[in-house]
């Protein structure tokens, strides 16, 4: 049978297990998994706030993982095709909260939603964070 890829697309700040179940899980329905890392540019003008990690470092983040094979920079949500056909990707998977986003890459290859782990994510864990650790100010 030819070699299955496997590609999807990721910020990764403050990695946790929500990450880490998608990528895995991502990584079953093929044989390789490639990973464009949303660079901090990206991130910034889509959500408004710079990720804490530097690009540089999540992609170290997310090349340590046993079920990753490669990781890359993605500097443009505009340039996803064009990451699909570079890299020869068989199947795009992302999670369910961009249901719908990138049906328009059918065309060119298999695309996959799958479920979100509930409960997590990286905007809560940084609530969390600043609320157990409040900042000096408001202490006075
Ligand atoms: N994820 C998940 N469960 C969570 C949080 C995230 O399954 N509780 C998944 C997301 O659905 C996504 C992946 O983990 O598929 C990475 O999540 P983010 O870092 O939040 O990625 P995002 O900023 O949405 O970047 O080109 C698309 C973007 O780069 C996606």
């Amino acid at each position: 049978m030819p070699m299955k890829t496997i590609i999807t697309f990721g910020t990764y700040d403050l990695l946790h297990i929500g990450h880490v179940r998608l990528l895995q899980r991502a990584a079953k329905l093929g044989d390789k998994l490639i990973v464009g890392v949303s660079c901090s540019d990206l991130n910034l003008s889509k959500k408004g706030r710079a990720p804490v990690y530097t690009t540089q470092d999540r992609m170290d983040i997310i090349s340590a993982l046993a079920c990753v094979d490669e990781v890359f920079v993605e500097k443009s949500l505009e340039l996803k095709g064009d990451y699909i056909k570079q890299f020869g990707a068989d199947v795009l998977v992302m999670g369910d909260d961009w249901e719908g986003r990138f049906d328009q890459f059918k065309d060119i290859c298999e695309v996959v939603y799958l479920p979100r782990t509930q409960g997590i994510s990286t905007t809560e864990l940084i609530e969390e964070i600043a609320d157990i650790n409040p900042t000096p100010e408001s202490h006075t």
